[in-house]
């Protein structure tokens, strides 16, 4: 099916931009048909992108290997990783901005608090490097999807990660980071300002009247937080994939 070009789409000064996890597929899985089906629905009225904490690979796993087509803007990593119509944008880099010396600070203090805990299992993985970010994971990336619900289940008992957040704020206040719990086993750490919002940046100047934002974790502390409630977007806050399907039927029927 081709797609068309945005300056013939009716809403062509709207664009609705989607959270991942949670509003477009459930957590670290693949998206439906369902939801697939009302996406291309909507392009034809207006533009639409993807803004995910998580990097580009795992979107691909996620959304379908032609994301960078399905979507008009394509925001990986909070937007640290973009793409419009298919071409890259330009980027910042977390190692940059922090440099050598204190990263390496940051990691030896992660690894070595993540071998002092209690945790009934481990796994691998434990810090994924990515561009924008890094996401440290106490039973590690490599954890099965039933070993993703296991943590997932321990920590709301034990706050494992809460726990860890507040550690590292101590340790290292004068590093102007942000760490930000948005999935299951795992938290993302960030320079501040960096969270979603950073993607509004790529679309500032191109005349957009109204910008939807569609997130599970619009709740203060979630991942979502920053740009729901931010003053340039219209914040929506759903429930699951068929919620957001439910919205975006109402709002463009
Ligand atoms: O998109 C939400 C989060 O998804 C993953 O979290 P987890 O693996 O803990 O479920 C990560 O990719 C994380 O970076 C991202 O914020």
């Amino acid at each position: 099916m081709s797609t068309v070009p945005i300056a013939e789409r009716p809403q062509k000064d709207t664009i609705c931009l989607f959270d991942v996890d949670g509003t477009l597929t459930p957590a670290r899985l693949s998206v439906t048909d369902e939801v697939k089906e009302t996406l291309a629905e909507v392009r034809k009225k207006c533009v639409i992108g993807f803004v995910g904490g998580s990097d580009l690979e795992k979107q691909r796993e996620q959304l379908g290997p032609n994301v960078l087509e399905m979507f008009d803007y394509c925001f990986a990593e909070n937007g640290l990783t973009a793409y419009r119509c298919g071409e890259k944008l330009a980027s910042q880099s977390f190692i940059n901005w922090l440099g050598e010396e204190k990263y390496n600070k940051l990691v030896v203090f992660i690894l070595k608090y993540l071998s002092e805990i209690e945790l009934p299992k481990r796994r691998g993985t434990f810090i994924e490097f990515r561009n924008g970010m890094i996401n440290v994971s106490p039973i590690g990336r490599n954890a099965s999807t039933d070993e993703r619900n296991e943590f997932e289940a321990y920590d709301k008992q034990h706050s494992v990660r809460a726990k860890m957040v507040s550690a590292l704020k101590e340790q290292f206040p004068d590093f102007s980071l942000t760490y930000s719990i948005g999935g299951q086993i795992s938290f993302d750490v960030f320079p501040t300002g960096w969270d979603k919002t950073y993607c509004l940046q790529h679309i500032e100047d191109k005349g957009f009247k109204t910008i939807h934002f569609f997130g599970d974790k619009t709740y203060e502390g979630g991942n979502d937080y920053e740009i729901y409630t931010d003053d340039r977007t219209i914040g929506h806050s759903v429930k699951s994939p068929a919620d957001t399907v439910k919205i975006l039927k109402e709002l463009f029927p």
